[in-house]
């Protein structure tokens, strides 16, 4: 009798814990939804399929990742993405700077025109204490970032006419993503219209736009040759990096070991983002410029005295937007900047 009670009360115990482990596995989802803007032809979205290899692998299985691309959670609506992470809606997500910089106004840092001189300057930003900053304004947001990544730094194109100074954009109607672009090109005595990226291709190929800015991986992978765009001037105005993050809720229902092993993985696939977003692009003369060049596009790569020229016009929206970043971030940024590493 006494035996079979001490039995049966293990068998209790024994349910007991499994029905908590399968608890705590009940909160998994069978599969969790990842947002970017664009798919697996672009060093963007090569870095959100290797992102959900490696979860997959070193979560056993558990975390289950399937891609999005062309924000399509959100309708292509790129602007609303965040809002939709911090919803719920969407699971995970590698975000442009520029698509998040209506929510978190702070990341608009990355757009104030001629900020960021180099390759450097970009890595001295998300690598030291203003990517820290930018990291802890997202957790406040609620939503949980985790590493940094590429898109690259936005070259200007046009059907029309090399662009070498100013006075070139006028007129010229150009397709922009967000707010800030629309003053800088205004300033440029350009024609900007804001549209997502999936309204930015049919808008290219019909001609209802002349234009429009996006790193030169972009630029390839589309074939914006292709839609008439067979002008290119490198003047590496502002730069997009990209960041992973988790949605809150999500974040806290998987164990700790889970959590250590999606945030290993964004960092190693925000490593492998920024390697491809970068290949080809350096050096005094970057293969990529040829590959271009080989679609029959002009390539104007800008003097010193020609960037300082559009630097100086487009100075007063600088000036605007560091207000709305916030001064002392852009005063960390510039210092950060000017004792850059090269
Ligand atoms: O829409 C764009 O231009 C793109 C793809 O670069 C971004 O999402 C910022």
């Amino acid at each position: 009798m006494k035996r079979r009670t001490i039995i049966a009360a293990f068998i209790a115990a024994g349910l007991a814990l499994s029905s908590q482990a399968a608890f705590a596995q009940s909160k998994y989802q069978a599969e969790y939804r990842l947002s970017t803007v664009v798919g697996t032809a672009f060093p963007w979205g090569k870095a959100g399929e290797r992102w959900g290899e490696l979860v997959k692998q070193r979560t056993n299985g558990r975390i289950n990742i399937k891609m999005y691309p062309g924000t399509s959670l959100v309708a292509g609506d790129q602007t609303r993405e965040f809002t939709a992470i911090r919803q719920g809606v969407i699971d995970l997500a590698i975000g442009s700077t520029i698509n998040w910089s209506p929510q978190i106004k702070q990341l608009n840092l990355f757009s104030l025109p001629f900020l960021m001189p180099d390759y450097a300057a970009i890595d001295a930003l998300t690598s030291g204490d203003v990517g820290k900053d930018l990291f802890r304004t997202i957790e406040k947001a609620g939503v949980v970032p985790l590493a940094w990544g590429e898109n690259g730094f936005r070259e200007v194109t046009n059907s029309k006419r090399e662009l070498r100074k100013p006075e070139d954009f006028k007129g010229l109607k150009f397709r922009v993503v967000s707010q800030v672009f629309m003053d800088t090109f205004s300033a440029l005595g350009a024609n900007p219209t804001q549209m997502s990226w999936a309204d930015a291709q049919p808008a290219l190929a019909s001609g209802a736009v002349d234009g429009q800015e996006n790193p030169l991986s972009i630029f390839l992978a589309v074939k914006m040759h292709s839609f008439g765009q067979k002008n290119v001037t490198t003047w590496g105005y502002v730069a997009d990096p990209l960041i992973f993050v988790v949605n809150k809720e999500v974040w806290e229902s998987w164990s700790k070991e889970d959590q250590k092993a999606v945030r290993e993985a964004a960092v190693e696939a925000g490593k492998y983002c920024i390697q491809l977003a970068r290949d080809g692009m350096l050096g005094a003369s970057p293969s990529i410029h040829k590959t271009i060049e080989g679609f029959g596009v002009k390539v104007v790569k800008l003097s010193d005295d020609e960037r300082a020229a559009f630097k100086k016009v487009t100075r007063p929206v600088y000036e605007k937007w560091s207000k709305q970043v916030g001064p002392e971030l852009v005063k960390k940024a510039e210092a950060a900047v000017a004792g850059r590493k090269k």
